[in-house]
């Protein structure tokens, strides 16, 4: 079996300008890579390095999948993303052991990075983010 690092965790909130200073606070670590992935309709920015790195992630639209997760559970964790060589071999595994897939195909996520979601109804409740290594 392929070892697979954590890139980083999701926690959704409702406001980056709010939280960002509260998660600086817990971390140690200034905020950076703050941007709008408008076809998510999220803005986003990353905390730290390493497996401990996070990402906040606040709604620009009220049908975004964030502003919906957040008017049924409040802010708290997201996603776990994990990076991958290959994003599609990855989706086949995924496929190929049954597990449904919110994209069947990769997509450009923040950063410019190839991601894919997995459901979380087929993860054990956590929502999962593939990312592929160096794209
Ligand atoms: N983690 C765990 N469970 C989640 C969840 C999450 N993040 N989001 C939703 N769920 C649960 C819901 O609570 C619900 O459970 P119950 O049926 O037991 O109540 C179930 O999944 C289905 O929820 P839903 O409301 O019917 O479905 P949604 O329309 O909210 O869609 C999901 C859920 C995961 C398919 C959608 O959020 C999605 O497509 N996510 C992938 C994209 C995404 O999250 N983008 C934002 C991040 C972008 C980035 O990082 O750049």
């Amino acid at each position: 079996m392929t070892e697979h690092a954590l890139d980083h965790v999701g926690i959704a909130v409702h406001s980056l300008d709010d939280s960002l200073p509260v998660f600086e606070s817990i971390t140690g670590h200034k905020g950076y890579g703050r941007e709008r992935v408008e076809s998510q309709g999220v803005e986003v920015v990353f905390l730290g390095t390493g497996a401990g790195r996070l990402e906040l992630l606040a709604p620009t639209r009220d049908d975004s999948a964030v502003a919906k997760y957040l008017a049924k559970r409040g802010p708290g964790m997201h996603h776990l993303c994990y990076r991958v060589p290959s994003v599609a071999a990855e989706l086949d595994r995924y496929r190929a052991e049954g597990r449904r897939l919110i994209d069947e195909a990769p997509r450009p996520g923040a950063a410019g990075h190839l991601v894919a979601f997995v459901h979380p109804k087929s993860t054990e409740g956590v929502l999962v983010e593939l990312l592929e290594e160096g794209h």
